[in-house]
């Protein structure tokens, strides 16, 4: 067999034309074909509105960050105790993002650690949670359909749909269905009967401030571990406009590319040092979370640490410091408040009557629709949200809400006159989505009813036109082309 003869990239050999790899190949010469999907990707998110409050555009930097070489390094263990060579600069970066996070909570190094290796959100919740219970240990979260995560023990009457609920015992909490806010006594009620060893306060779909000392203190009447999940709040918390979990939980995950505008990743905070002094000995007993959250992460569940995204993290966490970012997040909060009175005066009924953080819950089954259809209509129109049950939702798939979000278009600039307009775009989808609902039935009718009728045809088309020519006007975070 001829062996290749490489040079330059090229193939020496007379009779051979093809180039061989070298590795220098742009993304546009390597596979056009996934160039051009991106290319189309990033045109979507400049043309259209980003409305989904999970969402965020991460930075230059952080995407250089996620695109350097550190993608190609194994890292099992942690910064100085590690399973492979070369790890000098993995180190680094690892101590570096775990210093920054702490600094950017405001936490004692002597008091609190942090594993930020984490794949996700939900990977450090499971990690979370193995490192806190045993199998078959009982916990409580929000309820999907009342505003929490699925990783916080979502399962139904037929199935245990989360793993948190497979190898956990959960038990919800849920809504006051008249106020729309966490029903703090019936928490307390059930958690002293069910007994919990961990309690969850986090959300994914509420938009107000939780009691996290109220937490603490149905914790402390049944010895359960308590442990903030703000995946959606980090930006907010970070920036010190909101109340921070810190001072009342053991243990606090998030994720770090919703408000906090990182890469996709996750953390992990644990409290560590003295956690009480016992009475009779006078000997000091301490915390013992950080074995057990950094065993859990790694090797129960994980393998090698993404150290790309860690030095993301690292970069994002840098940012978080910011006086830009505190001002940014203040004006999260502005902006959500003002999209949220932009709906009360266009008669939509805003789930709890407003907002305290980043987001809005919409019921619009008082429109006689629902968050299906609306996002759909609203996807033709280049604004993208998601549907979302509201309390006494029974389907997932066509909820009576929409969740909407201010993170991503604030950091395009946006402001809340801004936010109105943005408002004044959704209620024209709305019409037209009610418009469509008189002449079908099933879902499924009014998808297709959307794509082939004349007149609903020519409104979606207008208004997307409006709506991506207001859109292109803000400047968009990151590269220019990807
Ligand atoms: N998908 C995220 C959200 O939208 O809240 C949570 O995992």
């Amino acid at each position: 067999m001829l062996s290749r003869i490489r040079v330059g990239g090229r193939c020496l050999l007379s009779q051979c034309t093809r180039t061989v790899w070298t590795g220098k190949e742009t993304l546009e010469q390597d596979d056009p074909q996934i160039m051009d999907l991106i290319r189309k990707e990033k045109k979507r998110q400049t043309d259209g509105l980003e409305l989904i409050a999970s969402e965020n555009f991460a930075s230059r930097a952080v995407i250089e960050a996620l695109g350097s070489c550190f993608t190609n390094k194994y890292s099992e263990g942690y910064p100085g105790a590690r399973y492979y060579g070369g790890n000098v600069y993995a180190d680094e970066v690892e101590r570096l993002c775990q210093s920054r996070a702490l600094e950017t909570f405001r936490l004692d190094p002597a008091k609190w650690g942090v594993n930020v290796q984490p794949y996700s959100g939900s990977p450090a919740n499971f990690a979370a949670f193995t490192a806190l219970l045993n199998p078959h240990d009982r916990l409580m979260g929000l309820d999907l359909p009342d505003g929490g995560h699925l990783t916080h023990g979502f399962m139904t009457d037929t199935k245990r749909i989360s793993a948190t609920s497979i190898y956990f015992e959960s038990m919800p909490y849920r809504l006051n269905p008249e106020t729309g806010r966490i029903d703090y006594d019936k928490l307390e009620q059930t958690a002293l009967l069910f007994r919990p060893r961990l309690i969850i306060a986090g959300t994914t779909a509420y938009s107000r401030l939780l009691d996290y000392k109220r937490f603490r203190e149905v914790c402390d009447k049944t010895n359960a571990h308590l442990l903030a999940d703000m995946s959606h709040i980090s930006g907010l918390v970070a920036a010190d406009v909101i109340p921070s979990p810190f001072e009342y939980c053991d243990v606090v995950t998030s994720t770090t590319h919703k408000t906090l505008r990182g890469p996709r990743a996750g953390m992990i905070f644990y409290r560590k040092g003295v956690k009480k002094v016992d009475k009779k000995s006078g000997a000091e007993i301490l915390y013992d979370y950080e074995k057990r959250v950094n065993n859990a992460v790694f090797p129960s569940l994980q393998g090698g640490p993404h150290d790309h995204q860690v030095a993301a993290i690292a970069v994002a966490l840098k940012q978080a410091q910011s006086p830009d970012f505190k001002e940014y997040q203040s004006q999260v909060l502005k902006n959500a408040h003002a999209m949220s009175e932009a709906l009360v005066k266009r008669g939509y009924k805003v789930v709890s009557g407003g907002t305290d953080n980043h987001l809005v819950l919409v019921d619009l089954r008082p429109k006689g629709t629902d968050g299906a259809r609306v996002e759909r209509v609203l996807e033709l129109c280049a604004i993208t949200v998601n549907k979302n049950t509201c309390a006494g939702d029974k389907s997932a798939m066509t909820p009576g809400g929409l969740r909407l979000g201010a993170p991503a278009l604030t950091s395009r600039g946006f402001n809340e006159a801004d936010f109105d307009k943005v408002v004044e775009f959704l209620d024209k989808g709305v019409q037209i989505g009610l418009e469509a609902q008189k002449s079908t039935k099933t879902l499924k009718e009014f998808k297709s009813y959307l794509l082939e009728n004349d007149t609903i045809k020519q409104k979606i088309a207008g208004l997307c036109e409006e709506v991506e020519g207001f859109a292109q006007k803000f400047p968009m975070p990151g590269l220019d082309d990807r």
